[in-house]
């Protein structure tokens, strides 16, 4: 079997039961990793005076990983300006937070280039490399630069944005470019997939081919939606664990007598926080009975805090929630619980357990995991409810759950209601049908696929026939908008697995 080189920009793997932060990629690569043979590069979190491009191997539960150290001016104009100075706020189309700053881009190509110099000298015959977000998207381009002729595949964990957005990016032609050097590349939902194919068509006068692989800048590349999971089992198997159990019948003491609705997230604009403790507020103001019988924990460990963007939030949120404890609190209750700090996974699994509501409503999402960890940890017999935003791209399938527009207080408070008031019939009627999709998309899926699909693309070999010319610039855009719409509309039935009673008629 070939081996897989994961390329990331940071290389943690969760230690098992550990304290360290996992993001949402960490896991989902680390479950990749332990069934194929192989390693996962990138930066080791580290910074040196001067880059020496050594490489350090080690083994990480089961993973064997191979890092670099970056200087102390590549972490700052590739990792806090480029990456998550300008591209993270434009592609959660947060163009008011994204900065444009020359150096930024050229950091992130300069360190793109010490990847690819780095790796390049590992990769050996019969390798497939599959590269991961928003920092690297150049990293294929840099590889075929010195020779690699692999398979290489990437695939982004987070959206992508409308062409009218990414049009502001300075230089954005060269970093769609970038991306017709890989054989494969993957979204997460049709909507991401959709609006880079808009680019492709509109902007850089692409097409299709007669197989559906798309033609640009003299290139031919697949893309295509990948919707990445859980590791069903391994998540499974925390829930059930002692700590799970411990931590569950703490918070169930806890909220005796009363609900608990829960958020976890890393404290991030894109999450949706503020929004959320507004909606909070306003369920609150809308149904006194409720007051003192419901509260909101809200655990947001700080990240990427030397971002200005993200400097200011904290105090927001702290002001937001005195604001409502001194509201609608008691000498003995508070409605809000804001914690500011990493759990570890298990102890997260017993909150999501013993919580009635899980509220993960972010304005603009890759994916989102918690959505589904929040799903998979719930008691079948008597399950808590979802409450997702419609600009997750986990609801284009957890249809089920009960959907809402973040920027809406009024529909959040209604949400809120509908999910504390359910009947425990139509509870377990929608957790069945969102647990099956839970399980059917897990990590292993989004794995396999991708790998086979990429293994496939570059079988297939070069495209003979050329793209179809009809469907090239924005006249061919408006065409395949109007295709594209129809076939999601087509789609949504499949994708739904029941029908739910409507409550509200
Ligand atoms: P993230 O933005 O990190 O991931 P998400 O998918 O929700 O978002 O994953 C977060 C992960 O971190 C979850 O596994 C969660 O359990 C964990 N986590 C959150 N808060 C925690 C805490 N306080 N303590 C410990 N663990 C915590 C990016 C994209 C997403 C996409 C994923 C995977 O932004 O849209 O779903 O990658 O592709």
């Amino acid at each position: 079997m070939s081996r897989l080189i994961v390329v990331s920009n940071r290389v943690n793997p969760p230690e098992k039961g550990g304290e360290a932060p996992a993001g949402g990629l960490a896991v989902a690569i680390a479950a990749a990793l332990k069934e194929y043979s192989g390693f996962w590069f990138g930066w080791s979190g580290q910074t040196a005076a001067t880059f020496t491009g050594e490489v350090k191997e080690s083994r990480v539960d089961d993973v064997t990983v191979m890092t670099v150290d970056l200087e102390e001016s590549d972490y700052q104009e590739y990792y806090n300006g480029y990456a998550n100075g300008t591209l993270w706020p434009l592609f959660h189309y947060r163009i008011d937070l994204t900065a444009y700053d020359r150096s930024f881009g050229e950091g992130y190509g300069r360190v793109n280039r010490r990847f690819a110099e780095a790796l390049a000298p590992l990769i050996q015959p019969g390798d497939v490399i599959w590269v991961h977000d928003y920092h690297l998207f150049p990293l294929g381009w840099e590889l075929r630069r010195l020779g690699i002729t692999n398979p290489i595949g990437f695939f982004l964990h987070i959206p992508w944005p409308a062409p009218q957005l990414l049009t502001t990016l300075p230089r954005h032609r060269a970093l769609v470019e970038a991306m017709f050097h890989y054989d494969l590349v993957g979204f997460q939902t049709d909507e991401w997939l959709w609006a880079f194919e808009s680019y492709v068509l509109g902007e850089a006068g692409g097409g299709w081919a007669r197989d559906g692989r798309l033609n640009a800048f003299g290139k031919t590349m697949r893309a295509k939606v990948f919707p990445i999971g859980l590791d069903v089992e391994a998540f499974a198997e925390l829930a059930a664990s002692e700590t799970a159990v411990r931590t569950y019948d703490r918070m169930a003491a806890h909220a005796a007598f009363r609900s608990m609705v829960v958020g976890v997230e890393r404290l991030d604009y894109s999450k949706g926080l503020e929004e959320r403790l507004l909606g909070f507020q306003r369920f609150l103001e809308d149904n006194p009975v409720q007051r003192g019988k419901v509260f909101y924990l809200q655990i947001a460990p700080t990240s990427r805090g030397e971002v200005e963007a993200y400097q200011d939030i904290r105090v927001r949120l702290d002001a937001l929630t005195g604001r409502i404890n001194s509201m609608y609190g008691d000498m003995d209750f508070s409605p809000v619980r804001f914690v500011n700090r990493n759990y570890r996974r298990d102890e997260l699994a017993g909150v999501y357990r013993a919580a009635k509501v899980g509220l993960v409503t972010p304005l603009r999402d890759g994916m989102n995991l918690v959505a589904k960890e929040y799903v998979a940890a719930q008691n079948p017999d008597d399950p808590g409810v979802l409450v997702l935003s419609r600009f997750a791209g986990a609801a284009r399938q957890m249809i089920e759950a009960v959907i809402v527009n973040p920027f809406s207080h009024e529909e959040m408070a209604e949400a809120l209601k509908r999910a504390l008031t359910m009947e425990r019939a139509e509870r377990v009627d929608r957790w069945q049908a969102l647990m099956e999709g839970v399980r059917r998309t897990d990590v292993r899926t989004w794995r396999d696929a991708f790998v086979s699909a990429l293994k496939a693309t570059r079988e297939a070999g070069p495209v003979s026939e050329l793209p179809v010319a009809a469907s090239r610039g924005w006249r061919g855009v408006q065409a395949f908008d109007l295709a594209r719409q129809a076939q999601i509309r087509d789609q949504r039935p499949a994708v739904g697995r029941m029908r739910l009673r409507d409550p509200g008629a």
